[in-house]
């Protein structure tokens, strides 16, 4: 089926619902008969990734590699979604200059850190007020929202079918699916 490839870049805090969101759009893809690849934590901090911890230097190392291993996958043709909270501004925008204009599409997940706070999927948030984890992005390690994204998403309000629906509206009015 036609595609433009690019690369989808999910950014937000834990437990905003990256993940959840881009699985969903991924399932989307796949349905309508699109040749999708989703890069996150699960595949990539276990394998590629996994000498690399959570300081700020091992962050933008994991950005680096994430954003390059992106590069080959849309060079292979595909949709490529990334789903990694990518805290810092400059390492993104590192990300979108690998890119030709418009193959970037920086989707922010806006959910409130109170929000995610509440939702604690792994307990996270609890362990690390406690001090068990140190430098938890939102807690004690910071967290950049984009300025300029191409899509926003508040997915403390909106459903995740609602956000597909947006995302793959997006797609269509660049002329991507
Ligand atoms: C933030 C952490 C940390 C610390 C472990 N800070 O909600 P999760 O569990 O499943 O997703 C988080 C994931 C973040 O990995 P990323 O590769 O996306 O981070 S970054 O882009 O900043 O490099 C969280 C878990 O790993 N996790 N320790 N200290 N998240």
């Amino acid at each position: 089926k036609n595609q433009q490839p690019c690369l989808l870049w999910f950014t937000g805090l834990s437990g905003a619902g990256k993940s959840t969101l881009a699985n969903a759009l991924e399932h989307e893809l796949y349905k309508r008969g699109h040749h999708s690849y989703l890069l996150d934590g699960d595949n990539v901090r276990h394998g590629l990734n996994k000498d690399l911890g959570f300081s700020d230097k091992d962050r933008v190392e994991n950005i680096r590699r994430i954003g390059e291993a992106a590069k080959l996958f849309v060079d292979a043709g595909l949709i490529v979604i990334c789903a990694f909270i990518s805290p810092f501004r400059s390492d993104r925008n590192i990300v979108r200059s690998l890119f030709e204009p418009g193959e970037f599409i920086e989707v922010y997940v806006d959910t409130p850190l109170d929000i995610c706070e509440v939702r604690d999927p792994k307990g996270l948030y609890k362990k690390a007020r406690r001090g068990q984890i140190k430098n938890f992005t939102g807690i004690d390690s910071p967290y950049e929202p984009p300025e300029d994204a191409q899509v926003t998403i508040k997915a403390g309000e909106a459903t995740v079918e609602d956000s597909v629906i947006l995302l793959t509206n997006y797609l269509k009015d660049q002329g991507i699916v």
